[in-house]
């Protein structure tokens, strides 16, 4: 492509005066701060595209739970995972250029750095949430491509996990590793059956599903006609005409954060609620007990739940010798750690954020990864899948396991957390254990914990070692949390700086709730 229609395209795209960066969840801020970002990312997405040979990378532009103004984008890798690291930092440097010939030039050096091979035409699917902003953003990545050169798909408002499904079966198309038809109905299709399969003459009542005014609430809908009538799927909050609601007073993140339930949902005794996030990757559940009193059941709860149904699974299949890990972040509930190490099965803790957590739980046969706030999926390795499709069970209670496990591995999105899919997951896995959710809630009892944020000068200042469980810098600051910790009971804390907005998290728990509340009072004080 020529160097002035690059230039000229740049041209449209203007770069504020701001310094930007590829963060934890890609880049991520105010929607008007984002047309030159979203533009250079396009090239950036075409050349990741070049670099591997023409695969389909994939762009997604959203800013999952943030409030209604932001805006976000991040690039896809070819078998559906987040971008590989180390290619953030040339985002980050393109997004920082300061002339249109400057980004030019930029995208060239890279080209040359990558030896890139002009003939190879690159390939690059979109999509959005539904935020008043994305199609601008959209307009501006479709221009990017087009000045490139890049053969390119657009699929509207899609969930993130969506198009990380598409892009991995646009991949895997035609090869033994396959993945699915790369389209939503090919989505649909794939979680259907298997959840269809694993709920056949089963039911299991009803789940009321919080959409947080956002995307999932149409795709929801658009799943529900494949499904079985095995249980029955309220949708609520899916309003996503009206902007300013995405995110608002509902959805995962406000349930998680405030341990309460969304102000507009009525909650029935014992009955089963569920709410995603903004862009349908994160899930929690919740209910009421008999006294109303709200409990929570996050991402810790799930991945416990998944992991020891799967073990089970694995076990009745006359499957032998084979790893599963539950892979943790700093914030899980010290209870869920005690719980599964008490089951015998190995626990990792990582660091904040999905390619983390990804990467940790390849480690295992099957490894089971979740956020606290409902971010996780369950990964099977290739040689785990190879084994559970070719073992020959040897009787009837075998073949039957086999058969759950077998269709346990397609409901699961394995590319990344998938609130849909997880839903899924987590309704056939009650239906089979015939658990209400204060059952499923007594497998172990959360210690009261306390999420802060604190504004601080420079976030950067803080420096985190021991997946961020203990902070090197500001020198001296971590004695002082630790002597805090020392005079509670059961206590844990730790501070780390966010890595998708300018402040820095204290996190506290401790075995009463007025000892978490105070002691993360206390370690936020130390920030001043
Ligand atoms: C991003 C991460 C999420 C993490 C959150 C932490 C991805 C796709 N998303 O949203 O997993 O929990 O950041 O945010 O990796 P923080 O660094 O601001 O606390
Ligand atoms: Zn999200």
């Amino acid at each position: 492509m020529s160097q002035e229609a690059i230039i000229a395209a740049s041209g449209a795209y203007p770069k504020p005066a701001q310094t930007f960066q590829y963060g934890t969840a890609g880049f991520r801020m105010k929607a008007e701060l984002l047309p030159s970002v979203v533009f250079r990312v396009g090239l950036l997405a075409a050349l990741r595209s070049k670099f591997k040979n023409g695969q389909v990378i994939g762009v997604m532009i959203t800013a999952s739970h943030n409030p209604p103004p932001d805006n976000g984008v991040k690039l896809i890798d070819p078998m559906g995972e987040m971008l590989e690291s180390s290619w953030e930092a040339y985002g980050t440097a393109l997004a920082n250029a300061e002339s249109d010939e400057a980004v030019y030039e930029y995208y060239t050096q890279l080209e040359q750095k990558f030896n890139i091979k002009k003939d190879v035409v690159p390939q690059v699917i979109y999509g959005s949430d539904t935020r008043e902003s994305s199609p601008a953003l959209v307009q501006a990545l479709k221009d990017a491509l087009d000045a490139v050169g890049v053969k390119s798909q657009g699929f509207g408002a899609v969930t993130t996990p969506q198009l990380h499904y598409i892009v991995r079966c646009l991949n895997t198309q035609g090869t033994d590793h396959a993945y699915g038809e790369p389209t939503l109905e090919g989505y649909y299709k794939k979680l259907s059956t298997a959840f269809n399969q694993l709920m056949t003459n089963r039911s299991n009542g009803s789940v009321t599903v919080d959409c947080a005014n956002g995307v999932g609430g149409p795709k929801l809908r658009e799943l529900q006609p494949y499904l079985n009538n095995s249980i029955e799927i309220t949708v609520t909050n899916d309003d996503t005409e009206t902007f300013s609601k995405l995110n608002s007073q509902s959805g995962a993140d406000y349930v998680k954060t405030n341990q309460r339930l969304p102000p507009s949902v009525s909650a029935q005794p014992l009955a089963r609620y569920a709410s995603l996030d903004g862009d349908a990757d994160r899930i929690v559940y919740y209910y009421v007990d008999k006294n109303s009193i709200f409990h929570l059941l996050d991402g810790d709860k799930i991945a416990t739940l998944a992991a020891s149904f799967i073990g089970d699974l694995v076990h009745s299949s006359g499957i032998t010798d084979f790893s599963i890990g539950v892979v943790q972040t700093a914030y899980a509930n010290g209870s869920s750690t005690a719980y599964i190490e008490k089951q015998g099965l190995p626990t990792v803790c990582t660091p904040t954020g999905v390619k983390h957590l990804h990467h940790a739980a390849l480690a295992y046969d099957c490894g089971v990864y979740f956020e606290a706030n409902g971010h996780g999926t369950v990964l099977f390795s290739p040689s785990a899948l190879q084994r559970i499709f070719s073992h020959a069970p040897e009787s009837p209670a075998q073949d039957t396991a086999l058969t759950h496990l077998k269709n346990i591995t397609e409901l699961i999105n394995q590319t990344v957390g998938d609130a849909l899919s997880d839903l899924l997951l987590v309704e056939v896995i009650l239906a089979h254990k015939r658990w209400t959710p204060d059952l499923w809630d007594a497998c172990y009892t959360d210690l009261p914990n306390r999420l802060e944020k604190a504004e601080v000068e420079d976030r950067n200042a803080y420096k985190t070692t021991d997946a961020e469980r203990k902070l090197t810098h500001p020198a001296g600051l971590q004695d002082k949390i630790d002597a805090l910790v020392g005079k509670y009971d059961q206590a844990r804390s730790f501070v780390r700086p966010s890595g998708t907005e300018n402040v820095v998290r204290v996190y506290a728990e401790a075995a009463t709730k007025v000892q978490a509340d105070e002691l993360a009072q206390k370690v936020k004080a130390l920030l001043k």
